[in-house]
């Protein structure tokens, strides 16, 4: 399972020097040809709303899933009901980001997320979620 947060609905719309020009339907099919190679279904998914992450966390652990890419956006530097989430599921969720949070603005270097994932791919632009994916399936 692929989980996108706020404003990634945006992407390859506006600021392509820090997201590239890839939208996120452009991502999905990438994940889902590599899924395929790798035998993988990729379920991928967006939302703008924090609690319908925490929803779809919560239907990943029910519906036996193998592990979750999360890029939660900005709710990556403020959700702690995401850490909890993360957590609570008892499933591998691997930290995915476009850009590098890390070498931002000092109010992105936090990341709840990263407290609970197991993993985290960064700074690749839409690679970050192809090596992700790679490292799930080896999960
Ligand atoms: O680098 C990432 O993947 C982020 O998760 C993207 C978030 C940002 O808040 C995180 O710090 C890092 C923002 C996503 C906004 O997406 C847009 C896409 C196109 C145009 C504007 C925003």
């Amino acid at each position: 399972m692929v989980l996108n947060g706020p404003n990634l609905n945006l992407l390859g719309t506006r600021e392509p020097e820090i997201y590239g020009h890839d939208t996120l339907d452009d991502i999905a099919a990438r994940l889902v040809a590599r899924g395929a190679e790798l035998g993988i279904e990729i379920d991928c998914r967006q939302t703008n709303h924090e609690g319908m992450l925490v929803d779809w966390l919560h239907e990943a652990r029910e519906g036996g899933v193998h592990a979750v890419l999360l890029n939660a956006g900005a709710y990556t530097h403020t959700s702690i009901a995401l850490l909890d989430a993360i957590k609570a599921i008892q499933l591998p969720v691997i930290e995915v980001h476009l850009s590098d949070p890390e070498a931002r603005e000092s109010f992105r270097h936090l990341s709840y997320v990263g407290m609970a994932a197991v993993d985290c791919v960064k700074g690749l632009g839409p690679d970050s979620y192809l090596v992700a994916l790679d490292r799930a399936a080896a999960l």
